[in-house]
């Protein structure tokens, strides 16, 4: 699937108006005064938004981007009530959250399958005249109008949820792992943001547990200012329990492991602190091509000081993934009983 990946769009969406009240009187052989028998308007459609996992972005809004539910029908003689108007349901990407665009208010946050979210109401129908006789007017010649539907442009932004996103430089190893752990088929390349957009995958270590999976794009220094590929992406990762940060400390490595370690590091922090403030394990990557682990036990020492797991892997041979898998099972765990 070669799609664009499209995670914000604005949509403008409006209930159905609701149908008239009618006017209109009972007229029957025997009964030639017979009283008001105007039926109801009938209901505008509702536009609802439901998640489904069947969609990953929210390119079908690139293009589409007004949306109005069904009207209600005018109420009839005879009492009969209009028909209401059918809602209309639109699929959105489990991970869909819902911001009303002139309040900025988070009207909804779609993270499961069939979850659903009403983006507009329709209007009330209008009642007939039948409602309206008194003892003093037994012939009201009057009804009510339908309600307008209620109208709103509002943000779909898509926030992927993933039990442990993947970060690090360019070309750090982060889709090649992602690859080994999963069934993912994510592009890999030997240059700088091979990656870009997020790409989920899913490890099952055994029939009980699954962990997802978040790759994004490399980021590299002042990427909140917009270097590379920015840093927007990383919202993809703000749902995430664990992060992972892949450095590179194979004879490949352009730069220095600790210097890569920090300028990710600080990327974090600027984007938000409390994405900064998740769990971390750093994974030392491809130390199948490492001649010389000097540079890698410096890294460690320094972690070691922070006080941050660390782990030596490489996704070509499979050294330490074993190890990684539980690893990270039980950091995902941890996180998940202490929020
Ligand atoms: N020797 C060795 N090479 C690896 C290993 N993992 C990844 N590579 C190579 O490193 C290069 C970059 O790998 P990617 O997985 O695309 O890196 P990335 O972090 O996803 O890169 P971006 O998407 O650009 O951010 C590729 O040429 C991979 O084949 C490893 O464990 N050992
Ligand atoms: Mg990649």
């Amino acid at each position: 699937m070669n799609l664009p990946f499209v995670d914000r769009v604005r949509i403008f969406v409006k209930g159905g108006k609701g149908g008239d009240g009618a006017v209109a009187f009972l007229r029957e052989k025997y009964r030639p005064k017979g009283g008001p028998a105007g039926g109801d308007g009938g209901k505008g459609g509702d536009v609802v938004l439901v998640a489904t996992s069947s969609k990953q972005t929210l390119i079908d809004f690139k293009y589409k981007r007004h949306f109005r539910a069904e009207k209600g029908q005018h109420g009839k003689g005879k009492n009969q009530k209009g028909k209401d108007g059918e809602d209309l349901i639109i699929y959105v990407p489990v991970g869909t959250v819902v911001i009303d665009e002139e309040t900025g208010k988070v009207l909804c946050d779609l993270v499961s399958e069939g979850q659903q979210c009403v983006v507009a109401k329709g209007g009330k129908g209008g009642r007939g005249n039948a409602h309206f006789a008194t003892p003093t007017d037994q012939a009201p010649r009057y009804s009510e109008k339908g309600e307008e539907g209620e109208e709103r442009w509002v943000i779909l932004e898509l926030k992927l949820i993933a039990d442990v996103g993947l970060v690090g430089l360019p070309n750090a190893g982060k889709s090649t792992l992602l690859s080994k752990l999963t069934h993912a088929s994510p592009k890999i390349g030997d240059y700088p943001f091979t990656t870009t957009h997020p790409h989920l995958g899913v490890l099952e270590l055994d029939d009980e547990r699954r962990l997802v999976f978040a790759d994004i794009p490399g980021l590299i220094e002042n990427a909140h200012k917009g270097a590379g590929m920015g840093h927007e992406f990383l919202r993809h990762i703000e749902r995430t329990r664990v992060i992972a940060h892949l450095v590179d400390v194979s004879d490949l490595a352009v730069e220095d492991p600790i210097k890569a370690y920090k300028i990710v590091r600080r990327e974090l922090e600027n984007y938000s602190h409390s994405l900064a403030q998740k769990p971390e394990v750093v994974l030392l990557t491809k130390v199948d091509a490492m001649s010389d682990s000097s540079r890698a036990e410096a890294l460690e020492k320094y972690l070691a000081q922070e006080g941050t797991e660390y782990l030596r892997i490489s996704a070509i041979s499979g050294q330490g993934l074993d190890r990684l898998k539980e690893l990270l099972w039980k950091m995902v765990k941890e996180a998940g009983n202490e929020s």
